[in-house]
């Protein structure tokens, strides 16, 4: 088929490299354990209420020398939300302009991450204390290789420990580990939190930090899901030194996509001190990105300009695994030789110099509106608008049944 092949010449001179980075295999043979954190926003790092720090524990995750934080990391996802953002990462493709490609598009064929891992000797499971059904995630993952889905009927709720969109992160975590251990090694495993998901409901009494104060109930309440979600991913790290599987494993923090949407600017405005305009719309569309390597010592932040769409080749370059036959429209975020620039579905995009988004390119260091934008915005924007082509032709053709990955 004709327009694989052009897809393939785009990637190959557009997408970057596929030639190793100095990351290559440092995490060879490594499980790897991957937490999509429900609806989790760079706003929340760092921040204070009353006093208190919201994520003491990630705060102080990312800091450390065997972790590599990337502070500029982007979701992609559109009205996919969770499901988007595990398209993504497990395809490095973009999501649906509509609806979520998990529904849509379930049974086309893939090169996904799990499929890849499976070959490798990797037993790849999925932990989420949900209804299988739920964002057709049972057909989906069958389709894309995941071994096992462990869903809501795997796990214990009670009335104590299940409240908002069912069980608790931090008895999810617990419950799951019985499971991990009992996981032929190395193992890929996907676990996806609940908690922190719209409307941020947690009783009193599992709060440890105040409500914010603001003219938005949504915004106030989400500090103290955020919080508990913190403490959540420490018990989770806790259990993991407790089982063992801790040192043979490498821990990757992901937010899925925004929790507070724009009917929230003039409250969120208020909390991070700026006035939301479609420069700060997009910076906070930042989500947390964390890859932990337990023993690594040379784990500095990055600000390199990154999104999900990069996750799939970087975890294969961490983990050694080549993949040069890849059709990936993402990029090995430790490479020298990345296409610098993050697009999201509706054709917006952060570069290394700019924000674009509504029709007004913005100067991504000073936030300045530059004049006139076709010019300095332009030559990204139609890469942008010609991946997001390509990439609705992939999964609307289903081009990948005449692609050969091996
Ligand atoms: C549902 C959970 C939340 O299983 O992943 O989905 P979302 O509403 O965030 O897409
Ligand atoms: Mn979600």
């Amino acid at each position: 088929d004709s327009e694989i092949s052009e897809i393939e010449t785009y990637m190959k001179e557009e997408t970057g490299s596929k030639e190793s980075s100095e990351m290559f295999g440092v995490a060879e043979d490594k499980n790897v354990i991957f937490v999509s954190i429900e609806s989790f926003q760079n706003y929340l790092l760092d921040s204070e209420i009353n006093g208190t720090e919201t994520t003491p524990f990630l705060n102080d995750l990312k800091e450390r020398n065997d972790t590599i934080w990337f502070e500029n990391f982007y979701h992609q996802t559109a009205q996919g939300k969770t499901s988007d953002s595990e398209f993504i990462v497990e395809n490095s493709l973009y999501p649906l302009d509509r609806g979520s490609v998990y529904f849509t598009h379930a049974q086309n064929e893939y090169n996904a991450l799990p499929e890849i891992l499976n070959q490798n000797e990797y037993e790849t499971t999925v932990f989420h204390a949900n209804n299988k059904s739920f964002w057709n995630r049972e057909v989906m993952y069958d389709n894309i290789g995941y071994d096992e889905f462990y869903g809501e009927e795997s796990f214990e709720e009670t009335e104590e420990n299940s409240f908002g969109w069912g069980l608790e992160d931090k008895d999810f975590f617990e419950q799951s580990i019985p499971y991990l251990e009992d996981q032929e090694q190395p193992f890929y495993s996907k676990f996806i939190t609940l908690t922190h998901h719209f409307p941020f409901e947690l009783p009193e009494e599992k709060a440890n930090i105040d409500k914010h104060d603001s003219g938005s109930q949504t915004l106030n309440d989400s500090f103290q899901t955020a919080r508990y979600t913190d403490e959540a991913v420490e018990v989770f790290f806790n259990e993991l030194k407790e089982s063992g599987l801790y040192e043979d494993s490498i821990i990757v923090l992901m937010g899925d996509h925004y929790g507070i949407s724009e009917f929230h600017n003039k409250a969120m405005g208020e909390f991070i001190g700026k006035e939301i305009n479609g420069y700060e719309h997009m910076q906070l569309q930042r989500v947390p990105f964390m890859i932990h390597i337990p023993g690594y010592e040379d784990g500095e932040n990055s600000d390199e300009v990154v999104g999900q769409i990069d996750v799939k080749p970087t975890l294969l370059n961490l983990l050694g695994i080549e993949d040069e036959k890849d059709l990936t429209f993402g990029t090995d975020m430790f490479s020298d030789d990345r296409k610098g620039f993050i697009a999201m579905r509706d054709g917006s995009f952060v570069s290394d110099d700019y924000i674009y988004t509504d029709s007004i390119c913005y100067d991504r260091e000073t936030g300045e509106e530059i004049d006139p934008e076709e010019e300095a915005c332009a030559p990204v924007r139609e890469k942008v608008d010609q991946e997001l082509q390509y990439s609705n032709d992939i999964i609307y053709g289903d081009l990948f049944r005449f692609y050969d990955f091996k």
